[in-house]
C-alpha cells in the first residue's frame, strides 16, 4: 500500500534528555494538529530532526531516540552541531528568513552556509529515500527544505511531491538578489504541487519562475521539462475547536481553579468600568513589529491621553533564535522601549505595559486571549499569523476586536478585523481608539463572520485540501494526450525501424535537434550533431529530411556542403540529395512592407524583442522580453494582425516565444504531404517541438512514430523531455540499422 511521508525541519516531538534518560512526548503545535490525519493515515511517516545534535547523543542514545521516534511513526535525520550552526541558525535564519520577509539589511550571503544548506537538504533526502517507494506521496514543509523536492524527484520520479511554504514568498525584485536563485527554484520545482498561504505569495513565486528560469506559466501551472507543476494558495487555519472549547471551559472556572495570571488579569479588569486590556503575542522576531507596536502605543497614549490609567498593553514575547545577533539586538531594544514607556507614563496604580519574555503553557495563553478586549497584531511581515486567528476563536462571548497588520497573510481572509499599516502610528492609534469605542453589536457582527470562516477552514481542512490537490496532480500526469516515449515504447519503435524496408526521418531543427539560443543565429549545428546527421544520412533505405521554418540562406550556409534533404521557410524551398534547391510554393512577399513597420513599433515598445526577416516570412522574437509584458504584447499584436490580414493570404503562427507571419498556403504540413506523395515508406519517424510542427504531425499516416519535444498539447503520439532525448533516439537508429 502506498503511504504519505511528511517532512519538516523538526519532528512533532519534544525529546528531552535528562541524566541520560530520554523523555519523548508528541508536540501539540498547529502544524502537528493539521497533519494528524495525514500522518495517521495508513502507514504514514514523519521525517525530521529530533532536536538533539549528534554530539549530544552517543551511539546508545541515538538508537533509543530512533526507536522512540519510530514508535510515534517518525524517522530522524541526524544533524551535527555544525549543521545546526550553518544550515539552521545560519542559512535558514540569517539568509532565507530575513530575505523572504523583506529584511534585506539583515540578510547574509555566506557561501559556506549555502554549502551546509545543500548538504543538510541532502541528509534529509537520504532519509526520505531510505523509506520511500514508487507510488508514495511526500509533503515537504517550509523554507529550511527548499532544495529537497528536487533531490527526491531526481532519484524517484514516480513519487508525488507537495511543498508548502509557511513564510511569505517575496516579490521578484527581492528574490532576484539571492545569489543561488536558479538552484533554489529548481529545488522547489521538484514538487508536483507548491502551496503558499496567499495568492500574493503564489504570484510572486510564479513571477520569479517566469523571469529567472523563463519557464512557460499558464494560469497557475508551470511546464517544466516533461512535467506540469501546479501552484496554489492554501491559507493555513487553526484547530478552531481546541481554542473555542478551551475558552468555553475557561469561562466556567471557579475562583479557586483560576491561574495566578488570570487573577492578576481580573484585578485589572475590575479596576474600573473603562479598563481595557490590549494583547499581543508573538515570537520575539524582528518581523513581528514589536518595537513599532510599542512606539505606536506610546503615540496613542500621547494622542489620546484620556485612556491613560485605563488601557494596558499585555505583551507576550516568546524567546526565539536568541543566538542570532539581530534577535539579541531586538530583545535589548524591546526591553529598553518597555522600560522607557513604563517609566514615562506609569502611575502609582498603573503601568501601561505588562511585558512577558517567556513562553507560557496553553492554559495561560487561553487566560490571555479570553481576558483581552483587543488583540493588537502588528507584524511588519508575516506569512500568515495564527495568533490573530486564535484570538478570534476564543471570543465565545462574541465581543473583542482584532487589530491586524495588512502585512500578515491572515489579513487577506480577515477583512472584518481593523486592518492597519503597522508603520503608520497615526492609523494604529486611531484603530486602538476605534476598537476601544466600538459598539458591542458591531464587535459581534464582525466576530461572527470571522469565526464562521475560521471554523470552516480549520487546519484540518487546510491539510485535507492540500492533500486533495496533491492527489489530483496524479491524474493531470496522465491527462496529457501524448504518451511518454519510455524505454519499452522506444524498443518497439527500434524493432519496427529494423524490420522496415524504406524509412523516413522528418526532423524539425530548432527546439528539436538543437536547444534555443537567445539569438537564433547562435543555434548553429554543433560537431556532434553534424556527425550524427552524416551517419543517419548515409544509411541505406533511409531518407532524412530536416524540415524547418528557417530561411533557405541559413540552411545553405550551415548545410551547403552536405547532401541532406532540406525543407526550409516552412515548406517553401526544398533541396534533396539528388537535386538542388527548388520552390515548392510560389509566394508573394509584397505584404511585408506593410507588416514590418507594425512589428517595428512592437520592438520599440517591448525591450528584448527583435524582428527576424526571412525571405518569405517575418518573425517577431520575444524570448528575452519581460514575460508579463510579452504576454500583453502578443495579445495586442495578434489583435492588430488579425484585423489587418483578414482579406489576405497571410497567417499568424504562434511558435516558441516567437510570432511569425507568413503566407497561408505554406506550412510544414503541405510540404510533408508533397513529400509523402512522391515517396512511400513503411517506417516514419517525425519529431518537432512547436506549433508549426503540428501541421507536419497532422499529415502523417497512423502508423508513423510522431514525437513532440516537451510536454505540450499535441497531435503527436509520443513525447520526450528534450533535444538530448531526440539525439539519443537518432543515435540509436544508426546502431539499429541493418
Ligand atoms: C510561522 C510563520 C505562519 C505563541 N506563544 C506561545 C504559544 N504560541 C503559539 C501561538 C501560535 C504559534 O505559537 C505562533 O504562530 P504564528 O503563526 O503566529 O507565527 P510563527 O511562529 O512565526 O509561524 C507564520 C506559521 O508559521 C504557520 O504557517 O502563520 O506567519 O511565521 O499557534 O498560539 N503557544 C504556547 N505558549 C506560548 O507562549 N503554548
Amino acid at each position: 500500500m502506498s503511504k504519505t511521508i511528511i517532512v519538516s525541519n523538526r519532528l512533532p516531538l519534544q525529546i528531552k534528555l535528562e541524566n541520560n534518560q530520554l523523555e519523548v512526548v508528541p508536540s501539540v503545535g498547529g502544524l502537528a494538529t493539521g497533519m494528524k490525519s495525514v500522518h495517521e493515515d495508513g502507514n504514514g511517516l514523519w521525517i525530521g530532526w529530533s532536536g538533539l545534535t549528534e554530539e549530544e547523543l552517543d551511539n546508545d542514545l541515538s538508537v533509543k531516540v530512533k526507536e522512540a521516534a519510530s514508535k510515534q511513526n517518525c524517522a530522524t535525520v541526524p544533524l551535527t552541531e555544525d549543521d545546526i550552526e550553518n544550515y539552521y541558525l545560519g542559512f535558514s535564519n540569517k539568509t532565507l528568513w530575513p530575505l523572504f520577509h523583506y529584511f534585506m539589511e539583515y540578510t547574509e550571503f555566506e557561501n559556506s552556509q549555502w554549502e551546509s544548506y545543500k548538504l543538510v537538504n541532502q541528509k534529509f533526502a537520504d532519509v526520505v529515500l531510505e523509506h520511500i517507494e514508487d507510488g508514495d506521496t511526500v509533503w515537504v514543509h517550509d523554507y529550511q527544505l527548499l532544495l529537497l523536492p528536487k533531490l527526491i524527484k531526481d532519484q524517484k520520479p514516480d513519487v508525488t511531491i507537495g511543498f508548502f511554504l509557511h513564510i511569505p514568498y517575496p516579490s521578484y525584485e527581492i528574490f532576484r538578489i539571492f545569489p543561488w536563485r536558479e538552484e533554489l527554484l529548481h529545488g522547489m520545482l521538484g514538487s508536483d504541487l507548491l502551496g503558499f498561504h496567499t495568492y500574493d505569495y503564489e504570484r510572486h513565486f510564479l513571477s520569479s519562475v517566469k523571469r529567472i528560469l523563463r519557464l512557460e506559466v499558464k494560469f497557475n501551472e508551470i511546464t517544466y521539462h516533461d512535467r506540469v507543476i501546479k501552484v496554489d494558495s492554501f491559507p493555513m487555519g487553526i484547530d478552531y475547536n481546541k481554542f473555542h472549547d478551551a475558552a468555553l471551559k475557561h469561562k466556567n472556572l471557579k475562583a479557586n481553579e483560576k491561574s495566578e495570571l488570570q487573577r492578576r488579569l481580573d484585578d485589572h479588569i475590575q479596576s474600573g468600568s473603562e479598563a481595557k486590556l490590549i494583547l499581543s503575542i508573538d515570537r520575539m522576531d524582528y518581523t513581528k513589529g514589536i518595537p513599532n507596536r510599542i512606539r505606536a502605543f506610546e503615540y496613542f497614549l500621547n494622542k489620546y491621553p484620556q485612556f491613560k490609567e485605563k488601557v494596558r498593553l499585555i505583551m507576550l514575547a516568546v524567546p526565539s533564535r536568541s543566538d542570532v545577533p539581530q534577535y539579541k539586538k531586538l530583545k535589548r531594544e524591546t526591553d529598553e522601549l518597555v522600560g522607557r514607556i513604563n517609566g514615562q507614563f506609569a502611575t502609582v496604580s498603573w503601568t501601561p505595559i505588562w511585558y512577558f519574555y517567556r513562553s507560557m503553557p496553553f492554559d495561560n495563553l487561553i487566560d490571555l486571549y479570553t481576558s483581552s478586549d483587543i488583540a493588537l497584531i502588528t507584524p511588519i511581515r508575516d506569512g500568515m499569523n495564527l495568533v490573530a486567528k486564535e484570538y478570534v476563536a476564543t471570543r465565545t462571548d462574541m465581543n473583542g476586536v482584532l487589530i491586524l497588520s495588512e502585512m500578515a497573510g491572515a489579513s487577506k481572509e480577515m477583512n472584518e478585523a481593523i486592518l492597519i499599516n503597522p508603520n503608520n502610528f497615526e492609523e494604529v492609534a486611531n484603530a486602538l481608539k476605534n476598537a476601544i469605542e466600538m459598539p458591542e453589536d458591531e464587535q459581534e457582527k464582525r466576530l461572527k463572520f470571522l469565526q464562521k470562516r475560521l471554523k470552516r477552514y480549520s487546519v484540518e481542512k487546510w491539510a485535507s485540501e492540500f492533500m486533495k490537490s496533491l492527489n489530483a496532480t496524479k491524474s493531470t500526469k496522465t491527462a496529457i494526450i501524448a504518451k511518454k516515449l519510455d524505454s519499452d515504447r522506444t524498443s518497439k519503435m527500434m524493432d519496427s525501424f529494423q524490420s522496415s524496408k524504406k524509412r523516413l526521418l522528418l526532423l524539425d531543427y530548432d527546439g528539436t535537434l538543437v536547444g534555443f539560443q537567445n539569438n537564433p543565429q547562435d543555434a548553429k549545428p554543433d560537431n556532434q550533431l553534424i556527425s550524427l546527421l552524416d551517419s543517419l544520412n548515409q544509411q541505406k533505405n533511409t531518407d532524412v529530411v530536416i524540415i524547418s521554418g528557417r530561411g533557405k540562406e541559413t540552411f545553405e550556409n550551415w548545410f551547403g556542403n552536405k547532401d541532406y534533404n532540406l525543407i526550409t521557410d516552412h515548406g517553401v524551398w526544398l533541396k534533396t540529395k539528388a537535386s538542388d534547391w527548388k520552390m515548392l510554393e510560389r509566394l508573394k512577399t509584397d505584404w511585408m512592407k506593410n507588416i514590418k513597420p507594425i512589428l517595428e513599433t512592437f520592438v520599440d515598445r517591448t525591450p528584448g524583442t527583435f524582428i527576424e526577416q526571412k525571405k518569405y516570412s517575418l518573425a517577431w522574437h520575444y524570448r528575452q522580453a519581460d514575460p508579463e509584458l510579452a504576454k500583453i504584447r502578443t495579445i495586442e499584436l495578434n489583435t492588430v494582425l488579425t484585423s489587418l490580414i483578414s482579406n489576405n493570404d497571410l497567417s499568424v503562427l504562434q511558435g516558441n516565444k516567437v510570432i511569425e507571419i507568413k503566407s497561408s498556403n505554406v506550412n510544414k504540413g503541405r510540404a510533408t504531404a508533397t513529400w509523402l506523395v512522391e515517396n512511400s515508406y513503411d517506417f516514419i519517424f517525425a519529431a518537432g517541438d512547436d506549433w508549426t510542427d503540428e501541421y507536419m504531425f497532422e499529415e502523417l499516416p497512423e502508423s508513423a512514430f510522431s514525437v513532440k519535444v516537451g510536454l505540450k498539447k499535441t497531435k503527436a503520439k509520443y513525447y520526450v523531455k528534450n533535444t538530448e532525448n531526440i539525439r539519443d533516439i537518432l543515435l540509436n537508429f544508426t546502431s539499429h540499422h541493418k
